[in-house]
């Protein structure tokens, strides 16, 4: 039993970026059941509703110990009447009754299992399901038309719903790495992503990739991708000019370098561990690959399009060598790197928080290209993610402390 008198009071300040969260969370239970409801209202298109509960459990898992009654959330900002209303649920019966139906629900479950086919978002699942599609068998035998992102999505559907391990993302790296050093010597690769804040599992495996002399960085995106290719490491990929990033901008003109921003979506057919132990069983695996896939592509337009069977015919799931992992690459010119770097570490709401801390408490608009002042009306320069935070007014927060 818990003396009132002995409850911890906890406080913290009300935008994430202002906060030092770590993966270390004290209220792993609660987090989940609210990250549940979160990702059930963006499938359902209400961001609105999606935000205010990533908001609610990113508090919770800023806090230096569990929560074990209602009374210590006195005071805490983010934590609306829904929120804590599941919160009081599950201190008092160990489960919230609104998480358990939704995590059961056909609509959520048949949302989770369409969103998880790469290259399907909540409005495609949403249309199929009003369709009568709530699974994959079903999508398969719809004759529904699935775009060239989906098919692949669909075709490496287990692997990518299997979590990228640490090992995983460094054998990645290093592959990257290589690619970008012989297209470009003297070019830079980071990872960023939950790896970089020191995530040991993620969906994916995201890179940035710079070089230190401005302008060099031009035309990378495609003999980085040609390299790729051409090694037989990639089973997918779609490079696109960041749009979304372009539009975002915030007001001023964007420079002409902000158009070269480029991102390449890809799947990368990564050697199983046993393969790539040592440099030759990875080279070995390569030439394999690449010799069979180079002879494909002679004689087939879309070598893509026919790789999954090939390779199921020679080496069935379960003795197949290699697996499929989501990788995203980015360029960036040296003079946005910072920038960048900051934009594509996240977490998704500790960018989210950043963004909304510029406009609203300093009037500037914070992007992955640049920071702009509204006030002074001009842009503020920065070479490294220390000097953002200054600009910003914040304490600087590491990534590892960026877990919101
Ligand atoms: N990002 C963003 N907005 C987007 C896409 C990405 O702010 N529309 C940023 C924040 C993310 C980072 O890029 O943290 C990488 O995106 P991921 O979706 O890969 O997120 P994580 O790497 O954090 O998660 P995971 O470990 O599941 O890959
Ligand atoms: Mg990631």
């Amino acid at each position: 039993q818990i003396n009132e008198a002995e409850v911890v009071l906890f406080s913290v300040p009300s935008y994430a970026c202002q906060r030092r969260t770590t993966l270390d969370n004290h209220n792993v239970t609660l987090t989940d059941a609210l990250s549940l409801l979160a990702e059930n209202a963006e499938l359902s298109d209400e961001d609105g509703r999606g935000v205010a509960f990533r908001r609610a459990a990113a508090v919770l898992k800023a806090l230096p110990a569990p929560v074990t009654a209602m009374s210590q959330l006195t005071g805490l900002p983010c934590l609306g009447d829904h929120s804590l209303r599941v919160i009081k649920d599950i201190l008092e019966n160990e489960a919230s009754d609104e998480v358990e139906s939704t995590k059961q629900s056909d609509r959520f479950k048949a949302l989770k299992v369409l969103t998880g086919i790469f290259g399907v978002g909540s409005k495609t699942a949403d249309r199929w399901i009003r369709d009568g599609i709530h699974n994959l068998h079903q999508l398969q035998e719809s004759g529904a038309t699935l775009n060239r992102a989906q098919q692949a999505g669909l075709e490496h559907y287990d692997d990518l719903n299997q979590q990228v391990t640490k090992a995983e993302a460094d054998a990645i790296t290093e592959i990257v790495q290589e690619a970008v050093v012989s297209v470009l010597p003297g070019a830079q690769v980071v990872l960023t992503g939950g790896f970089r804040r020191g995530k040991q599992t993620g969906h994916d495996v995201d890179f940035l990739i710079t070089h230190p002399e401005e302008g060099r960085e031009v035309g990378l995106m495609p003999k980085v991708v040609f390299w790729l290719e051409s090694q037989g490491f990639l089973l997918y990929q779609k490079t696109t000019r960041n749009s979304y990033l372009e539009v975002k901008d915030g007001p001023g003109r964007p420079s002409s370098n902000m158009d070269r921003f480029e991102r390449c979506l890809s799947i990368f057919k990564l050697a199983k561990k046993e393969e790539r132990g040592i440099k030759v069983a990875v080279n070995t695996v390569k030439t394999r690959d690449s010799v069979r896939d180079h002879t494909q592509s002679e004689t087939d337009q879309n070598p893509q399009s026919h790789s999954y069977e090939r390779h199921e015919l020679t080496n069935p799931p379960a003795h197949r060598r290699w697996r499929a992992v989501r990788v995203d690459l980015v360029v960036s010119p040296i003079s946005q790197f910072a920038f960048a770097l900051l934009g594509w570490t996240g977490s998704k709401l500790f960018e989210r928080e950043l963004r909304r801390w510029a406009g609203h408490e300093k009037a500037m608009s914070l992007s992955s290209h640049a920071l702009y002042d509204n006030k002074q009306s001009r842009y503020l320069r920065a070479a490294s993610e220390e000097e953002i935070f200054a600009h910003l007014g914040l304490e600087y927060i590491p990534p590892s402390e960026r877990n919101a």
